[in-house]
């Protein structure tokens, strides 16, 4: 979707970058990633999932999707993870992460068309199968919002599957595998001879994907088969704004989880 026009009048009017996102979602960690990864200055406005922050007309305004996560820069939208890394990329080219030859641009945008396209049927189907529709079940109240507030029908549909008291069937789970098996394949086949996804550097792709293992894992996903997907995953998830984009909010959602479950992580943050 990339820049969208708000209905939410009041982000027209915020200064510098304001990241709607949610701690331990994986499409908001790679953009949290590569904020770090560039030394920008933002503003976290934290929407807890759980809660269901993002079902109010006031997130709708901002994110016709009612998705985590939304980037405002100088009160322009953009929405769609990867949508807002290219756009960040184009806005702040240093460092840049598209460091590889002309030739070999293509296999970014290729890298990241896949991570968006995987995220419903694959990556989001799997998680809500295994572990989110226990995490984010709805009240019957909240069920009434959404449906009031959302108009997309692949969202439709895919939390009509678990409303209600229904739940994600063996097939959808199946299915969701088999597209992350031959993703995987894919991608190791990819990292077998290389550091990286595309070419000698470390781009948009490889933090595009980074979060996503780590979610996946979380879902007990299994990564046996895929060496280099592991030993690439090793190199990446040991970087320091890997720390703080995704290790550190995973920690403070736990912690927060522990304590009390009741208690939302700090609304307002900078810098992660
Ligand atoms: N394609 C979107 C997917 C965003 C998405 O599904 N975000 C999840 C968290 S990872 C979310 O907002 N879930 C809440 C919901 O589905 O209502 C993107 O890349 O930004």
């Amino acid at each position: 979707m990339g820049i969208v026009v708000p209905t939410n009048e009041a982000v027209r009017s915020l200064e510098g970058l304001h990241l709607y996102h949610a701690n331990r979602s994986n499409c908001s960690a790679r953009v949290r990633m590569l904020l770090e990864e560039k030394r920008l200055d933002w503003t976290g406005h934290h929407i807890d999932l759980g809660r269901k922050e993002n079902i109010s007309e006031d997130y709708f305004g901002i994110n016709p999707k009612g998705l985590v996560p939304s980037l405002v820069h100088d009160g322009t939208v953009v929405v769609e993870s990867n949508d807002i890394m290219v756009y960040l990329e184009e806005a702040f080219p240093e460092p840049g992460f598209r460091s590889v030859p002309a030739d070999r641009q293509a296999e970014i945008d290729y890298w990241l068309k896949k991570s968006g396209d995987m995220h419903l049927p694959a990556i989001k189907t799997f998680q809500y199968s295994k572990v989110n529709s226990r995490l984010v079940k709805k009240t019957e109240e909240e069920e009434t919002r959404y449906w009031k507030l959302q108009t997309d029908p692949e969202l439709l549909a895919f939390h009509g599957k678990h409303s209600r008291g229904k739940s994600f069937s063996d097939a959808d789970l199946e299915g969701a595998t088999a597209l992350l098996d031959e993703i995987f394949a894919e991608m190791d086949r990819a990292l077998t001879d290389s550091a990286w996804l595309v070419g000698d550097a470390y781009t948009l792709a490889d933090i595009s994907w980074a979060p996503t293992i780590t979610t996946l894992m979380g879902g007990g996903y299994d990564f046996t088969p895929y060496p280099a997907v592991r030993r690439w995953y090793g190199v990446v998830s040991a970087r320091p704004q890997f720390e703080k984009a995704v290790t550190e909010w995973r920690k403070k959602a736990a912690y927060a989880a522990a304590v009390d479950p009741t208690v939302s992580d700090p609304a307002q943050t900078t810098r992660g």
